[in-house]
């Protein structure tokens, strides 16, 4: 009984079966986790949105903003882009499923107590408790039955600060924004979506969110995190677990056993 965080898949069937062989992933007893971006630019998104499909109750991810993005690009509101070899995934004759069960899976997912996972990390002033309930509020409107128009409504990078008496489109923009596209926060609590590059590399008026301090968390919290493969897999800090190795770029898949502690990468 051993329960697994994955990194960003993105399409790399591949990556996913060398892992799980690996590892000795028995779905009979052992659980995957995924920080999401299961799709888009690896060579298979079907093949592993079929994978994690079919692990039924010994899957679950959250979203990341691949997976939002194709949300809106099966509804038609975004256009296909060559680049994300989502067209197999998307002329599948079980995509509705497929998009049906993604749609059920929250930005932000608690573990335990000291646990959270979701795509890009956690806001430097959100507790886990008001993550969870950020999250929800999208969750909520995933399963609205125009959830894909709703979601593209969200696209853009205002607000860059978070405020709670944000309300309407500013507020969701916001929480999908921080769960699923955040690496740099300034002092000022601003969001940065132009800066992906290493933080060693990183101008001095912004840094990683992680690197923010935030009176919500103690040694206890763990945050286990993808989307910044630029990371290397490096926080400098235990309680920050990156785990977007960039596989889809040729450098490594990798995943977390929960149960003790251990860090596995498989080499693409
Ligand atoms: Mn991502």
């Amino acid at each position: 009984m051993t329960d697994y965080v994955v990194g960003d898949i993105q399409g790399c069937l591949g990556g996913l079966d060398k892992l799980l062989t690996h590892i000795g992933f028995n779905p009979q007893q052992d659980k995957l986790i995924a920080v999401g971006d299961l799709v888009a630019r690896g060579e298979n998104s079907l093949g592993v949105i079929e994978l994690c499909y079919s692990l039924g109750d010994s899957f679950t991810s959250v979203l990341g903003n691949h997976d939002l993005h194709l949300l809106t690009t099966q509804a038609g509101l975004k256009e296909v882009k060559p680049s994300d070899k989502l067209t197999a995934l998307l002329q599948s004759n079980k995509i509705q499923q497929y998009i049906d069960w993604l749609r059920q899976f929250p930005l932000a997912y608690q573990y335990d107590e000291n646990t959270l996972i979701s795509h890009a990390g956690l806001y430097p002033s959100w507790s886990f408790e008001q993550a969870v309930g950020y999250s929800d509020e999208i969750q909520q409107l995933l399963q609205q039955p125009d959830f894909a128009k709703q979601i593209n409504k969200l696209y853009g990078n205002q607000p860059y600060s978070w405020h709670s008496q944000l309300t309407g489109k500013s507020r969701l923009r916001f929480i999908v924004n921080a769960f699923t596209r955040m690496r740099y926060v300034s002092d000022h609590g601003a969001l940065d979506f132009n800066a992906k590059m290493q933080p060693k590399c990183a101008p001095n008026n912004i840094k990683p969110w992680f690197t923010q301090y935030n009176p919500h968390l103690s040694d206890q919290h763990r945050i286990l995190f993808g989307h910044w493969a630029s990371l290397q897999g490096q926080t400098h800090d235990p309680r920050f677990l990156a785990l977007d190795t960039g596989y889809v770029w040729g450098n490594t898949l990798t995943c977390f056993n929960l149960t003790n502690n251990n860090r596995i990468s498989i080499s693409a």
